[in-house]
């Protein structure tokens, strides 16, 4: 019998908890502390590459081919807030990590952070400085960031048959990543939940194919597709070297019946990638974030 009372009792236990403090800012409503850890991860597109794809959608509309050896990116500002914005948690200094490097890399973990729901998850992608710590990758390759006052780094090769381009190239800007959200359970969830005694792993995906979109905001209309398109970056390189830098990019304008600036300032094939790099950032996989672009 006693074995039977002791089932009985730890299927009523918890449902009792739920019952009597379950409310508000307290969704899981179990008290106790859980721990956010942050997570990055280039993908197959970073690991792998992008091959070509007639449809355009996922590889190149126009038989290239891209390969990265580096794609670096530097995380500042991780942070944890409720609904009401009361911080739980913010990261101190910033993390270089490159993506290249094959696998899940762990950036950080929030530990004690009472279990609830906190919605407001938010990073800020800003240039490495002398105190950033590197994850994964090159020494060398932070210096230079460092140096350059790079916020994001990306070298590799593009080849369509016979064709080979090089390319390395170094962006400046500053972007928050604000309300991030996801699909869990096949619903939208704002931020994250902390539930007690558990690790709650959120990924901060890089999306290495965005940097080669033929428009700079999806379309409203459905039947206009977003593409990636190597083509005519390939024709930028002006000097014929067969690396193909950000300086040649910036002065060959795009070709609008091909490329949609979607009514942001982007003339030439570096004005889009600089507006593109932006879009580099996720959320657990697919989730996205509001971008605010800080210069
Ligand atoms: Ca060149």
């Amino acid at each position: 019998m006693t074995h039977f009372k002791l089932f009985d009792l730890s299927l009523v236990l918890p449902l009792l908890a739920f019952t009597l403090t379950g409310c508000g800012d307290d969704p899981v409503g179990a008290g106790g502390t859980g721990t956010a850890a942050f997570t990055s991860w280039g993908e197959e597109y970073i690991e792998e590459g992008i091959g070509p794809d007639p449809e355009g959608e996922v590889g190149f509309h126009d038989g290239w081919s891209v390969q990265y050896d580096k794609f670096l990116f530097t995380y500042h500002d991780i942070q944890v807030a409720d609904q009401d914005g009361k911080v739980g948690a913010k990261q101190t200094g910033s993390l270089v990590v490159d993506n290249a490097v094959p696998g899940v890399k762990a950036l950080l973990s929030f530990t004690e952070l009472p279990a609830k729901g906190w919605s407001q998850v938010s990073y800020a992608v800003r240039p490495a400085t002398a105190s950033s710590v590197l994850i994964a990758g090159d020494p060398a390759d932070l210096a230079l960031m460092v140096e350059r006052g790079l916020s994001v780094y990306v070298k590799g090769t593009a080849t369509q048959g016979e064709r080979r381009l090089t390319f390395a190239w170094g962006f400046g800007s500053s972007t928050e990543y604000r309300d991030c959200k996801s699909e869990v359970g096949g619903r939208t969830q704002l931020g994250i939940v902390i539930k007690p005694n558990v690790t709650d792993v959120s990924e901060l995906t890089t999306h290495g194919d965005h940097l080669f979109y033929d428009r700079l905001r999806v379309s409203p209309n459905p039947s206009v597709p977003t593409r990636l398109r190597f083509e005519e970056r390939a024709a930028a390189d002006a000097n014929g070297d067969g690396e193909l830098t950000l300086e040649e990019l910036d002065a060959a304008p795009i070709d609008v019946t091909k490329y949609d600036p979607s009514g942001l300032p982007a003339t030439t094939y570096g004005g889009f990638m600089r507006q593109l790099v932006r879009s580099v950032g996720h959320f657990r996989g697919e989730g996205e974030c509001t971008l605010h672009a800080v210069d």
